[in-house]
């Protein structure tokens, strides 16, 4: 009952592929993870989540704090009973939402004071209320409050808050304590700068986590910076635990580093997106609301098995997304969250067969065909 353990099964070049064992099921990795920020994967049931092929979903901090507040939830029995979903959940620790919405932030060694983008209100998050909160909600994989600096920035910005970020790494590991089946992951800073993740590295390896995240990319700095970073920063953490690329992102990024040794993924692109009319697909992206769908009978991808692939033609999608039915999010949520699991899956089946590289070759090769 008290495990929580990572075991590869097969690698290709430094791409891996195993599994996370937890209390509550295990986690087939590489795994994406889908975003359920308000205790809600928006516009999908759980059930549903799970039926497109979902191991563990991601809930955050910063929201279930202000809304409904992390008490409430675990007064009503805990972040998996109140949401109906009693697989992992990987709840983010908090810092990065603040920077990037809530009002009035004031840093200081302690943590950050803040105001609700929701009603104003004013509230305080440090390492130890992160883990608090991350108890209450009953998290099955904790993140450690950080920093993430938004890039650029210069060198001495981003080594302050490097440093910072591996203090309130050492007072998250002593708050969280011993807690047998839940895992506290550690989260490398450092910007774009090889010594400075390995100092990070370092400092996080030193104090010893259940797995280490990347963290501080996809802020802005571009897909080829992003991999030149991820060409050395995975190398920089232990081996043998889940390496976890927080917030990336669009396919080609999740190919790309699962390549360079990333085993865990989450973004919230598919379900934000398909509440546009962005469908995610083996032959890029396809914005569904283009009047070029608008007679068209055949379905969006009819080789995609997911209810609006096998039940709904292009033109009722598109007729449905303009006419803002509910239904329109539905569909294309599906659909696209279908799409990056079955992309997970043949990820994996790649690595597992020493494929990886024809499968990666397969996948450019489609997305250059485009959708006709
Ligand atoms: N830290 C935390 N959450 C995050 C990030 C980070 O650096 C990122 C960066 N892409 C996304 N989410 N705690
Ligand atoms: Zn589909």
């Amino acid at each position: 009952m008290s495990r929580f353990s990572f075991t590869i099964a097969a690698t290709d070049g430094k791409a891996r592929t195993g599994q996370i064992d937890t209390p509550r099921g295990e986690i087939r990795t590489p795994a994406f993870m889908p975003v359920g920020t308000a205790a809600t994967v928006k516009a999908m049931m759980p059930e549903n989540v799970r039926a497109t092929g979902a191991d563990i979903l991601l809930g955050n901090t910063y929201h279930l704090m202000l809304r409904p507040g992390a008490e409430r939830v675990a007064n009503l029995g805990g972040l998996h009973k109140f949401m109906n979903w009693d697989r992992p959940i990987l709840t983010d620790s908090g810092g990065f939402q603040v920077m990037s919405l809530a009002d009035l932030r004031k840093m200081s060694e302690d943590g950050v004071r803040f105001k609700s983008h929701i009603d104003g209100s004013e509230h305080f998050l440090s390492p130890e209320r992160s883990m608090e909160i991350q108890k209450l909600l009953g998290s099955d994989i904790v993140m450690c409050f950080d920093e993430c600096p938004a890039l650029p920035a210069d060198r001495a910005a981003i080594t302050k808050s490097m440093e910072l970020s591996m203090r309130w790494a050492q007072r998250s590991r002593d708050a969280f304590g011993d807690r047998p089946g839940h895992a506290l992951f550690g989260i490398q800073q450092g910007g774009l700068e090889e010594d400075l993740r390995g100092k990070s590295a370092e400092a996080l390896t030193s104090i010893g986590f259940d797995g280490y995240a990347v963290g501080g990319l996809a802020v802005g700095e571009g897909q080829e910076a992003m991999f030149g970073c991820l060409d050395y920063a995975p190398d920089q953490l232990p081996q043998d635990k889940p390496r976890y690329l927080m917030g990336v992102g669009k396919p080609d990024d999740i190919v790309g580093a699962v390549q360079r040794g990333i085993d865990m993924f989450d973004c919230v692109l598919p379900s934000r997106s398909g509440r546009t009319g962005q469908a995610q697909t083996r032959f890029g992206q396809v914005n569904i609301r283009n009047a070029r769908h608008a007679d068209d009978p055949r379905p969006l991808d009819p080789e995609c098995t997911c209810p609006a692939c096998s039940n709904y033609s292009r033109a009722y999608l598109h007729h449905v997304n303009k006419a803002q039915e509910i239904i329109a999010s539905m569909l294309l949520t599906w659909h696209n969250l279908h799409y990056y699991q079955e992309l997970m899956q043949g990820l994996r089946d790649a690595i597992s067969v020493g494929q990886l590289d024809q499968f990666v070759a397969a996948f450019h090769a489609k997305r250059a065909e485009g959708d006709m």
